[in-house]
């Protein structure tokens, strides 16, 4: 067998003949395993023909309305996208383009998702067998740079697996970052029209039933993505009692409860767009949408509640304010997790401006109380800071190539 197997088929356009790129990945459980993988299948479509192969189309749905959850294989912006091959079906084999090989160049695991067992001997019995990496979470803990890169032996095939974290310093992976976003976010965030027509195209109402542009504009935007034990009931009731305007864009689906308790109406995912004033907070909920309006939300709010792992970076990304719930690991691992990436994130602050970010992001994760009204007393210098932090990470190399000189380096 020889390493390099699947040419792309017919839907998908590729001027010169790349290699092959297999992404395996299992759906845990919410949107950050296809999130990611995602993200970096398409932005891998520069270097290789690239074949997505998922578990749950569903949820991927819930990302990228294209998707046909009820199809085999599909191709959608240059990646073909395949039903998890837990057999060697004719159709993973047909996914070839009819060469009848079915295993890529390269082959990269998501977060330890384990590869079908016959992929793995597929693997094995190639004789350049592909270059196989196990793509880790993100942490900004110090240990990250000790692992990073390096190799695991199969117990019984043999295999090399090398491990890829990324991360935020120069001796981890990095991070997944387009190459033209900055761009484009900079240009987004100074437009005012732009923003405006983002919120209708999601479906805000303006007009006499809803907003107006100068109310819009002038309050504070806050978008809200968390788990369900986030404490959102008292921040919704902090602000309805601001003395300034707030308003609150939540995912359907995303806390139920406390929208439900506030607002008396349940969130589903069936809840289109609804909008729910009291006091000075305007509550929206708005639907699910696609990573790239996703990132428009974030660009155009003064305050991002994210969580997880890819809402998180690209929260960071946005260059504006932002409040992370980690996600929650067996005894508490996940708050090392959280300190190791606030110490770096605060480095540079002032005293009372570290006081009341570090009050709210460890509220936010069950650390005590989270108290707004400190919070945005301090909101324009947490922006200033949050700037900052977004432009380091701009100048990084991406995580994407990152990967391709590694995959260079030991083929
Ligand atoms: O959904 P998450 O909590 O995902 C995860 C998983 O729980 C995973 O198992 C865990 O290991 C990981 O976190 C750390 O949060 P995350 O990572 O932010 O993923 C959400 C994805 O959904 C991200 O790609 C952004 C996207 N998204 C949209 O595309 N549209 C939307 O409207 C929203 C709210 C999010």
């Amino acid at each position: 067998m020889n390493a390099v197997f699947i040419p792309a088929p017919s839907v998908v356009t590729t001027p010169v003949m790349l290699p092959t790129l297999h992404i395996f990945c299992r759906v845990v459980d919410n949107f950050g395993d296809i999130g990611v993988c995602w993200r970096l299948a398409r932005q891998m479509t520069e270097f290789y023909r690239v074949t997505l192969w998922v578990d749950d189309l569903l949820s991927f749905k819930q990302i990228c309305a294209d998707i046909q959850p009820l199809q085999e294989m599909q191709s959608c912006m240059s990646v073909l996208i395949g039903r998890w091959p837990e057999e060697a079906t004719a159709a993973v084999v047909a996914s070839g383009g009819g060469g009848g090989f079915v295993v890529a160049a390269v082959v990269i695991e998501a977060f330890a998702c384990a590869l079908p067992a016959w992929y793995e001997s597929a693997m094995a019995k190639c004789d350049k067998p592909p270059v196989w990496i196990n793509l880790d979470y993100l942490s900004a803990e110090a240990w990250v740079e000790g692992c990073h890169e390096l190799a695991s032996l199969h117990p019984s095939l043999g295999l090399k697996k090398y491990f890829f974290f990324p991360g935020f310093t120069d001796r981890t992976g990095g991070l997944l970052i387009e190459p033209e976003l900055v761009h484009q976010r900079e240009q987004f965030q100074l437009d005012t029209a732009a923003i405006v027509d983002f919120f209708n195209g999601i479906g805000v109402p303006f007009g006499a039933e809803g907003l107006s542009v100068a109310e819009l504009m002038a309050s504070c935007k806050v978008s809200l993505f968390c788990y369900p034990d986030a404490p959102v009931r008292p921040l919704l009731a902090a602000w309805s009692a601001s003395a300034d305007p707030v308003i609150c864009f939540v995912p359907q689906g995303v806390a139920t409860e406390a929208i439900e308790a506030h607002a008396g109406f349940v969130s589903d995912n069936n809840v289109e767009i609804r909008v729910f004033r009291t006091g000075a907070l305007t509550l929206i909920v708005i639907p699910f949408m696609s990573q790239d309006q996703y990132d428009r939300l974030l660009w155009a709010c003064d305050v991002n509640f994210v969580r997880g792992e890819d809402s998180f970076v690209r929260a960071q990304l946005a260059g504006k304010t932002m409040v992370w719930q980690i996600y929650p690991q067996e005894q508490d691992a996940h708050l090392d997790k959280l300190q190791a990436f606030m110490r770096q994130y605060e480095v540079g602050m002032p005293e009372h401006l570290l006081a009341s970010y570090r009050n709210f992001w460890l509220a936010w994760n069950g650390q005590g109380e989270p108290d707004w009204f400190l919070l945005n007393e301090n909101l324009s210098l947490l922006h200033y800071f949050a700037q900052g932090w977004s432009h380091q990470l701009f100048k990084k190399n991406s995580l994407a190539q990152s990967l391709c000189q590694f995959i260079q380096k030991i083929s």
